[in-house]
This record gives C-alpha cells, sequence and structure tokens, in this order.
C-alpha cells in the first residue's frame, strides 16, 4: 500500500477544507488547535497503471500549516511530521511521500534522530521524498512547454529560484548535462551553496531574484517559501515562461499578460482516473487525473514493489535516479501537466 503525507497551504485554507469535507469541528479552530491536531487518514485511494496493475493508497493529513513556521512554532511543526509517519506506518502503508513541507521540515529540523514515537519504532525505509520524479517532471515540463512556446533553449536563459535545494539542484544538473540552454542563473539566500553547486555544475550565474527576473526567458520556482511572492509583470521578458513547483506556489500574482506563461510546476496527469477526493482540494484543473508528482512518486514505488527511500536526504538526487523514476512514470501512463494556467 502507498501512502501520502500533506497539509494544506494556510490557516484559511484548513478552515473552509475542514468545513467542505465534513470536519465542523476543525473548520472555526485557529492556529492552537491545529498545532495540537493529531495526523488523520482522510482518503482511501485507488489507482490503475496504464499496464493495468491496481494498487490501493491513503491519504494521511499532518494538519501541519504553514503559519506554525512563520510564528516560530517549531515543536509543533516536527511534531505533526514524525506523529503522522508513525500514523502511516501504524496503518501498514508500505511506502509514504512527504509531500511539500513536511520533507524540508524532517531536513532542515533533523527528523532523522527521532526513531521511536510512542510504542513504533520508524522505519525510514517506508518513506520517500518524491523529490526525484518531482525534478524528473518539471525538467520535462521544461523542455517539452518552451517547445510548446517557441522558446529555444539554445538561446534561452533559465532562472532557478531554489536552485540549491533538493528540487533545484536536481534540475540545474539535469538542464546542465541533458540539454543546451545557453544560461543558467542561480537564485537562493545562501551565497556560499550556490556557490558550491556553482563549483559543481562548472557554471551558472549567482544573482538575486529581482535582477535575474528581467534575463530570463524560463524561470523553474522550487524555492521553499511559506507564502508566494508578487511579481511586477513588467519587469519580466516576453515571452517568459514560468513553471512553479513550488507547494504552496511560489507565485502569488495571477498574470493576463498574452507573453507570460504560467506551469503548474511538478504536476502529473495520469491516462486513468483515479479513486479518490482530495485534488479537488488543491484547484487541479482535472481532479481525477492530475496529482502532485511526489506523490505519483510513491504510486510508482508501490507499482515497481521498490520498497526503498527512493528519495531521501538533500542534494542527493542523481540523473539515473532521474531516469530510472521517468521511465516508470512513463510505464505507468503519468505525463508532465503541459496546460498553461
Ligand atoms: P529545499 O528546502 O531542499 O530547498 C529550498 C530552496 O529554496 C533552497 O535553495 C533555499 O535556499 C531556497 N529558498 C528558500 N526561501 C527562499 C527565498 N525566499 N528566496 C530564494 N530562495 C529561497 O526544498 P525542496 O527542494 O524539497 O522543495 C522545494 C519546493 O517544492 C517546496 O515549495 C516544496 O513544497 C515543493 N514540492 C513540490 C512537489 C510537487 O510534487 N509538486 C513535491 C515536493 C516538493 P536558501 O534557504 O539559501 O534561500
Ligand atoms: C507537493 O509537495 C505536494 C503536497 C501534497 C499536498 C496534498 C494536499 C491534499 C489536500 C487534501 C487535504 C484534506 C485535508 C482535510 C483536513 C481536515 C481535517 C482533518
Amino acid at each position: 500500500m502507498f501512502g501520502l503525507i500533506g497539509h494544506l497551504t494556510s490557516l484559511e485554507h484548513a478552515q473552509s477544507v475542514a468545513r467542505d469535507l465534513g470536519y465542523p469541528e476543525y473548520a472555526d479552530q485557529g492556529l492552537d488547535f491545529w498545532c495540537s491536531a493529531p495526523p488523520q487518514i482522510v482518503d482511501t485511494i485507488k489507482v490503475k497503471s496504464a499496464t493495468g496493475q491496481v494498487i490501493e493508497g491513503r491519504y494521511v493529513e499532518s494538519c501541519f500549516l504553514p503559519e506554525m513556521l512563520a510564528a516560530r512554532r517549531i515543536k509543533a511543526a516536527t511534531r505533526k511530521i514524525v506523529n503522522a509517519m508513525a500514523h502511516a506506518q501504524k496503518h501498514g502503508v508500505d511506502i509514504t511521500a512527504l509531500g511539500g513541507f513536511s520533507s524540508i521540515i524532517f531536513e532542515n529540523f533533523n527528523l532523522n534522530q527521532i526513531q521511536q514515537v510512542r510504542n513504533i519504532k520508524l522505519d525510514f525505509r517506508r518513506f520517500t521524498t518524491g523529490n526525484t520524479h518531482t525534478a524528473y517532471i518539471i525538467c520535462r515540463q521544461v523542455e517539452q512547454a518552451s517547445k510548446k512556446l517557441g522558446i529555444e533553449l539554445s538561446r534561452a536563459t533559465v532562472a532557478v529560484c531554489g536552485a540549491t535545494g533538493d528540487i533545484g539542484s536536481a534540475v540545474c544538473q539535469w538542464l546542465n548535462a541533458r540539454t543546451d540552454v545557453q544560461d543558467l542563473l542561480l537564485i537562493a539566500r545562501n551565497q556560499e551553496r550556490v556557490q558550491q553547486l556553482q563549483e559543481y555544475l562548472g557554471r551558472g550565474k549567482a544573482m538575486a531574484l529581482t535582477e535575474a527576473l528581467p534575463q530570463a526567458d524560463i524561470v523553474v520556482w522550487v524555492a521553499s517559501m511559506p507564502k508566494g511572492v508578487e511579481i511586477d509583470a513588467a519587469a519580466l521578458k516576453q515571452p517568459c515562461l514560468m513553471v512553479d513547483g513550488g507547494y504552496p506556489k511560489n507565485l502569488a500574482t495571477r498574470f493576463s499578460h498574452p507573453g507570460i506563461h504560467v506551469l503548474k510546476g511538478g504536476i502529473v496527469e495520469h491516462a486513468l482516473d483515479i479513486d479518490w477526493r482530495i485534488m479537488n482540494i488543491v484547484n487541479m484543473d482535472v481532479p481525477a487525473r492530475q496529482l502532485f508528482a511526489c506523490f505519483a512518486e510513491s504510486m510508482l514505488l508501490e507499482f515497481e514493489k521498490w520498497y526503498t527511500n527512493f528519495s531521501w536526504g538533500r542534494n542527493q538526487i542523481t540523473l539515473e535516479k532521474m531516469d530510472q523514476i521517468g521511465q516508470s512514470s512513463v510505464k505507468h501512463g503519468f505525463k508532465p501537466l503541459l496546460t498553461f494556467g
């Protein structure tokens, strides 16, 4: 059985979803309540592969909210993640993806040191960040969507916001090795890490976001921002392709300019309908078929019976592993989302 540990993107979002999904006791509660709420399995899922194989899974709501980080409720945030992991394990889930901020909190606060949660000894081999598949899908989106828009990679400047992160550094590796992109702009706050990435790639220019945006033909957004940023459309090139892989989204602005094309990044479309209700909640255009690539990674590991923490730690993603999960993704009927929003 596969699983996803997820969370909602804000307190306001959580309150309205709880009301709609039939959890009225959560609907009018503030951050304190969500800080003490236990994890819950809120969906049972059935997925059929393009090969005909059928698997079953669970969605575990951790009740983490990004406001917990902003309010420095770190202990509550970390408890949400390990409790949700223990909950998934206790319910017999073999491979669970740590969606959105779950894996970021796990890494940033060294949760691998916590092995015992009450009577459950966490088995980390049962969890995956889902980041290898996410990075692979974002790279394919860049390649395929740029072609659709007539942006030639060999003449394009690509800015990666969150370049030193787990997904960002894998995207940079791929763009460097597998495409002929003209220039790479590397955006992140910690300049020591940007320099290390530059040395590893043997190329790329370190740049602040405001300096990079006017130069970029393509922007890949994979920064771990608890809230999206506002962008002035006048500062962008046209045409410009924006692939926003953040959860919550990195981009708070909605553009109405014909030359600015925004793609939901790290999203796949499945060949067959999936029996579930949760994707209605996160604004997918085709909720029965569209889903997060990290979630799809746990499905792929279940289809293949690769019961292992396929994506784990930070900056460990290799091109070989992106190829491996990519081949499995195609085989089971997942495609990168290519419809502009
Ligand atoms: P990491 O924590 O590994 O990396 C985050 C990156 O963002 C780092 O380079 C960090 O560098 C940078 N960053 C953070 N804040 C800012 C900022 N204000 N300005 C510029 N750079 C910033 O995260 P992941 O790679 O694991 O995840 C990245 C994003 O992808 C998250 O939003 C996550 O929720 C989302 N995600 C989406 C998935 C999907 O299926 N679509 C799956 C998994 C994750 P520094 O701190 O130095 O600035
Ligand atoms: C990217 O990294 C993906 C993250 C995936 C998050 C998936 C979110 C699915 C949302 C379903 C939420 C249902 C929550 C109901 C809460 C009610 C109170 C227990």
